[in-house]
């Protein structure tokens, strides 16, 4: 990727797409697997319709101007730089540094300045309480490059699409999967047929192996790579906006997702995997299981970590057992709560009973049990903070890891409206109300004695 002074090649008459990683704003950020894999998607799309592709991360830990990065969250991930910024209006009374995560605002603009005018910009986005970052890296490209459109994506893009339409800064906001979209920007740029551009690249947007591998090689450096081997999920939990951001569920085929591994490996020498599935166990004879032996059968020296989550119900003791010879090493699973009545009311995806099988089966595998991790999910609209703690204390005495994961109000999801009726904040007027962070859902201020009270809690 080019941090060098302007390449001629970049003058010549190719369509020049330049994407962008936006910043961060929040009161905490830390990279733990974050990589903007869609975005990248993209990237691969493009290039290969002979599209000339360039990429800014400003999340980069790796930037040239910084200093050498910080791996030690282990397994490549690692905290991002940050500048404290005043918060946001509506959370001035919050008592918490609100920062900007990424690179310093100079070096992105020195690293425009060095780049011939792109033709189209496109913008990701991920949390919907992100939001005024991406306005913020907008702003910069728009004074960088006036007469760029700019095309802003991504789940924020998706949830909040009249506020991004409004908010953002960005020309047009294109929500959704971004297969199409791709594919409309190439012909428009090329001046080819969609049709010509799909026979020749084989392209379909609704078969996830006909998608070049995401384009991480334009990353400065990959400390990990994320994997993406099947998209949708079959539930629909009041919680999760799946469902909406991936409709279909799509599948790779193990040869596909093992060769993409195999490659990053060998060519860059990557050896942790995060895995971005929402359902990688769903369906596990024709996917997970023919995707772990070939990998174990590969015998690399690697690691997988699930930060998504895994579906418990679906760890037989055979799935336990190539978990644990395919290397994987971060076990996260979707547990959510564990007192049997919340447990029944708020989603069908397990039990508790299916849990503690599930561990006794990891736990037997070889895990140890600081590797599993059971999310727990903490602040839901009407929830009582003894009820997750009761979860805490049950999840630890199966022998494995509490991790609280903060709920963060999802437009478009059943639980939508609820959180929108329990929370201290108008979190229908502005997405920033979304924040984890902020427990937006309980009536109380935010207080740090609770989320202490938590965290020690945990400690195993
Ligand atoms: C992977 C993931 C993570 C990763 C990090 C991802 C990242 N890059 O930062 C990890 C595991 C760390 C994570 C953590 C959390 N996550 Co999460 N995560 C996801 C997940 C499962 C997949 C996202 C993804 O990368 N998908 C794969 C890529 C290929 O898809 P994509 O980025 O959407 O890109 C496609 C399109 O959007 C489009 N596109 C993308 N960019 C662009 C740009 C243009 C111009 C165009 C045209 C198209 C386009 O094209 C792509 C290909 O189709 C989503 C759920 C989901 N299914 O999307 C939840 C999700 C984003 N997470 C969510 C939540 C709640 C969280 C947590 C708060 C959980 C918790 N309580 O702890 C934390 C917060 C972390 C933090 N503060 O840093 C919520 C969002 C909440 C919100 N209010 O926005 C989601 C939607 C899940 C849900 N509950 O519904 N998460
Ligand atoms: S099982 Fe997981 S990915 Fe599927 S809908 Fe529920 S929370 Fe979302």
């Amino acid at each position: 990727m080019g941090l060098a002074p302007t390449d001629p090649a970049m003058a010549s008459r190719a369509p020049h797409v330049l994407l962008v990683n936006p910043w961060i704003h929040d009161f905490a950020a830390y990279d733990f697997w974050a990589k903007p894999l869609g975005l990248l998607q993209l990237g691969a799309l493009l290039r290969q319709w002979g599209i000339r592709v360039s990429y800014r991360d400003c999340l980069d830990r790796f930037h040239p101007t910084a200093p050498p990065a910080r791996t030690d969250g282990r397994f490549g991930r690692g905290p991002y730089l940050k500048s404290q910024i005043s918060k946001p209006s509506g959370l001035e009374d919050v008592p918490r540094r609100f920062s900007r995560y990424g690179i310093f605002p100079e070096w992105f603009r020195e690293d425009l300045s060095r780049l011939f005018p792109p033709d189209l910009i496109l913008v990701t986005s991920v949390m919907t309480y992100w939001w005024t970052g991406v306005r913020e890296t907008i702003q910069v490209l728009k004074e960088a490059f006036p007469s760029t459109p700019v095309m802003l994506g991504g789940i924020y893009a998706t949830l909040c699409l009249e506020h991004a339409r409004l908010h953002s800064g960005a020309d047009r906001v294109l929500p959704g999967p971004g297969g199409r979209h791709a594919l409309n920007l190439a012909e428009k740029l090329t001046g080819r047929s969609a049709a010509s551009l799909q026979s020749e690249s084989r392209f379909d947007p609704d078969a996830l192996d006909t998608w070049p591998p995401p384009a991480f090689d334009l990353q400065h450096k990959r400390s990990y790579v994320c994997l993406l081997t099947a998209v949708g999920c079959p539930f629909t939990c009041p919680y999760c906006a799946c469902h909406l951001l991936a409709p279909k569920r799509m599948r790779r085929s193990p040869e596909a997702v093992v060769e993409e591994v195999r490659h990053w490996h060998q060519a860059c020498g990557v050896s942790d995997f995060a895995l971005y599935d929402d359902a990688f166990l769903v369906d596990a004879k024709t996917h997970a299981i023919p995707i772990l032996q070939r990998t174990i059968a590969m015998g690399l020296p690697i690691r997988f970590h699930t930060p998504n989550a895994l579906h418990i119900r679906e760890i037989t003791p055979q799935i336990a057992r190539l978990l644990k010879s395919a290397g994987f090493e971060t076990l996260r699973l979707g547990l959510e709560t564990a007192i049997p009545k919340a447990r029944e009311r708020l989603d069908h995806k397990t039990t508790l009973e299916e849990f503690s099988q599930a561990v006794a089966y990891l736990l037997e595998a070889g895990f140890h049990g600081n590797q599993v991790g059971a999310y727990l999910l903490a602040g839901l609209p009407g929830q009582d903070f003894a009820s997750v703690e009761a979860s805490i204390k049950t999840v630890k005495a199966c022998g494995v890891r509490p991790i609280p994961a903060y709920y963060s109000p999802v437009p478009h999801t059943a639980l939508w409206e609820k959180a929108v009726r329990s929370s201290r904040y108008p979190l229908d007027a502005d997405p920033i109300y979304t924040n984890n962070a902020l427990l937006p859902c309980r009536k109380e201020p935010f207080s740090w004695e609770l989320v202490s009270r938590l965290k020690a809690l945990c400690l195993v």
